[in-house]
């Protein structure tokens, strides 16, 4: 039986799949190190929110360049990051991207167009636009996605972002994955219209909003959305309508939230689903089994690699601090 899944790319289908699974591997393996004192500061999983980082990335050459967030592990991985270099990183170990000093918050890799994960709320909006005028000035066809969640949209930069990229036409698609919350915060109490796509509208760009549990969904979209920019046409605002199981960070109490709320959404898991589809198209039970077995292998040997990297040397504590 042949697959009619993405018109037939299988290997496309395939890396999808793999690449949801991968995430979700990485993430389950730090939630355990982190209770388990290997991992200090705090951490911002993406568990079910991986449909996002994978269909907008599947849409992406690899020569685009992102812009993530606090919860960024999904997006580094599907923009194609190494895996043992980020679990490095979450141990504070001299292997990781930033030498163990940067942690989950500040993984990029321009290698790859990674332009950075970030902190400060909304702080991926304006990046991506100074990142895709540079690229408008020097007539290059390449395409930024900003990721950024519902609690962006109370910033002022969202709103200055969206302008100056309507005006100037930048070559930039605005990714926010409305997750229902920031922090505690439920996404219809923070937002006059809580509808986050119809933001667009107001600075004359198109705005789509896709299910976010549903990869092919997000890849359609967003492949409409980087088409769109890639030909000068100018910025789209996708919102992707997603879920996160887990607390907003490692010391969230979760009383914002009912557990039938929580159950609700796993009932749509988008890896699930995803396998589902795939097997009613073609895919063999024992190749995504097999598939599974080799992510679970390259996570085991991620924290591997991580544990027996060396600590950081303390005479290297003030080094690239700033650039020289
Ligand atoms: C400018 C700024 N304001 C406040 C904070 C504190 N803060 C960190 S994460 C967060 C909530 C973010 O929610 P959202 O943007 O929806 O992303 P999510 O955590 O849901 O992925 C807040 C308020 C911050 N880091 N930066």
């Amino acid at each position: 039986m042949g697959t009619q899944v993405l018109g037939g790319d299988r290997a496309l289908a395939r890396w999808m799949y793999e690449t949801m699974v991968l995430i979700r591997r990485f993430e389950e393996a730090a939630e355990r190190l982190f209770y388990a004192g290997r991992i200090h500061g705090t951490m911002h999983l993406y568990i079910g929110q991986e449909a996002v980082a994978v269909g907008v990335c599947a849409a992406l050459e690899p020569s685009d360049y992102i812009t993530s967030t606090h919860r960024g592990h999904g997006h580094a991985i599907a923009k194609g990051q190494d895996v043992n270099r980020m679990m490095a990183e979450l141990m504070g170990k001299v292997s990781g991207y930033c030498r163990g000093k940067g942690g989950s918050m500040h993984i990029a890799d321009i290698e790859v167009g990674n332009l950075g994960a970030n902190g400060i709320v909304a702080g991926s909006l304006g990046i991506a636009c100074g990142a895709a005028l540079a690229l408008k000035m020097q007539e290059r066809a390449q395409v930024v996605v900003a990721f950024f969640g519902d609690g962006a949209v109370h910033e002022g930069d969202f709103h200055e972002a969206l302008n100056l990229a309507a005006i100037w036409r930048l070559p930039v698609v605005f990714v926010c994955e409305n997750n229902q919350y920031g922090m505690s915060a439920p996404v219809e109490r923070m937002l006059g219209n809580p509808r986050i796509h119809e933001h667009a509208h107001a600075y004359g760009i198109p705005g789509l909003r896709v299910d976010g549990c549903d990869v092919l969904a997000v890849y359609e979209a967003a492949r409409q959305a980087v088409d769109r920019a890639r030909q000068g046409e100018g910025p789209t605002l996708v919102e992707a309508v997603t879920y996160r199981y887990r607390g907003h960070s490692r010391s969230d109490a979760q009383r914002y939230r009912t557990r039938e709320e929580v159950e609700r959404w796993k009932a749509r898991d988008p890896i699930p689903a995803f396998r589902r589809h795939l097997e009613a198209h073609g895919f063999e039970a024992k190749e995504l089994d097999a598939l599974e077995a080799d992510v679970m292998q390259r996570i085991d040997a991620a924290v591997r690699y991580a544990e027996e990297s060396p600590e950081p040397d303390a005479a290297d504590l003030l080094a690239d601090v700033y650039a020289e």
